[in-house]
């Protein structure tokens, strides 16, 4: 009699009125169970019904044999119907647990030959990407001035012609103020315009505190330029500005040259050009000897043997008027570098788009 419709059924029903006909009906219901058991193959998804089969609460195997065998078993059988069925129960759950610990162990195994790495593979090279040229050119310059007591502001890419220009002593109407060709924001009641230089944030500075200022200004800035291979309408640029009660034009000379030692090493030397900026007097630019012929002459250099580096000077202390600083008892100095210049220059790099492209071929000659 096949198994189910066996312990759907009460013994009396089946005629089973002996203990040994009850130890059968045990065998055969065992037996069944070991053949099951050995047909179920390890995946789980199978296995769980077939624990279900057995040992569900309410339809399983096992308690339908409780509700008909052994509940409304004889007295005189009860016993060895009880007996009968602890001894099948114990080896149900022995046989199903060491199943379970067998289904688990393969699952590990699996996993772990899945997961077990072969060190004589190559390893999976994960591209971490480096650090944009700017940001490394960015991080050299400010390390520099941070090592000599300049303290890092940072300020707002939008302006106003204020902050831009008059109190810097570029007035309406002033020349400077053309080459410095600016972006204007429209449909502002005020007029605003995108930063030329990042001056803006010294004059914001010395606005809001007394002199003694010592600080660096990194940050993007913006030209109405034409891109070409040396000019973009959006530029790098890091200005600096020494203000105390006696700064002289030697702590300006000193801490260039300190600047362009510590920046493109011991050999280079440098030269100050006047020249001229609104906001310093008296104005230089900064040159050093270029750094591809040494300085006896190439290309790069036009046969000068001098790369110009970067512009600076004394305060105007007109600039003071424009922050209520005292020009007869203070004087600092100032400069102004283009960082995607210098970087170009220091790692020969020929024309400025390729900064800006994302080609990996270029930006991973910079790791
Ligand atoms: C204040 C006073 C003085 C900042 C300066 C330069 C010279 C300069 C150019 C370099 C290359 C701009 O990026 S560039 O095109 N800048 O040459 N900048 S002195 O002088 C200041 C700034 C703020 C209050």
């Amino acid at each position: 009699m096949a198994m189910p419709d066996l312990t759907a059924q009460k013994l009396s029903q089946l005629g089973i009125t002996s203990p040994e006909a009850v130890a059968g009906c045990f065998a055969q219901v065992q037996r069944a169970f070991d053949d099951q058991a050995a047909r179920h193959c390890l995946d789980s998804g199978d296995w769980r019904a077939f624990v279900i089969k057995w040992t569900g609460r309410k339809s399983g195997v096992l308690s339908q044999i409780t509700d008909n065998w052994l509940k409304p078993a004889s007295p005189e059988l009860k016993r060895v119907v009880g007996q009968e069925l602890n001894k099948l129960k114990t080896h149900v759950e022995s046989v199903l647990a060491e199943r379970e610990t067998a289904i688990k162990a393969a699952a590990e195994q699996s996993a772990a030959a899945r997961d077990k790495i072969d060190l004589s593979l190559p390893g999976i090279e994960r591209a971490i990407g480096t650090r944009h040229l700017i940001r490394q050119t960015f991080d050299e310059l400010q390390r520099i001035f941070l090592s000599i007591g300049f303290s890092v502001v940072e300020g707002p890419e939008i302006e106003t012609p204020y902050y831009n220009f008059e109190a810097l002593n570029i007035p309406e109407h002033h020349p400077a103020r053309d080459n410095m060709d600016t972006f204007y924001i429209e449909g502002t009641r005020a007029p605003y315009l995108l930063r030329t230089h990042t001056s803006p944030m010294q004059i914001r500075t010395m606005e809001k505190q007394p002199p003694p200022v010592r600080i660096i200004v990194p940050g993007k800035v913006y030209r109405r330029d034409n891109p070409d291979s040396t000019h973009g309408y959006m530029f790098h640029q890091i200005e600096g500005l020494a203000v105390d009660t006696d700064i002289t034009f030697c702590d300006f000379k000193g801490t260039v040259e300190y600047f362009v030692r510590e920046f493109l090493g011991p050999k280079v030397k440098t030269r100050l050009r006047p020249s001229f900026f609104p906001f310093t007097e008296p104005s230089a630019e900064v040159d050093a000897t270029c750094h591809v012929c040494g300085g006896t002459g190439c290309r790069v250099c036009k046969q000068s043997g001098w790369i110009e580096l970067f512009g600076a000077g004394m305060v105007n202390p007109a600039v003071y008027g424009f922050v209520n600083y005292d020009p007869e008892r203070l004087s600092g100095f100032a400069f102004g570098m283009g960082v995607d210049r210098l970087a170009m220059m220091k790692y020969g790099v020929p024309e400025v788009p390729l900064l800006f492209q994302n080609d990996v071929r270029f930006l991973r000659q910079f790791p």
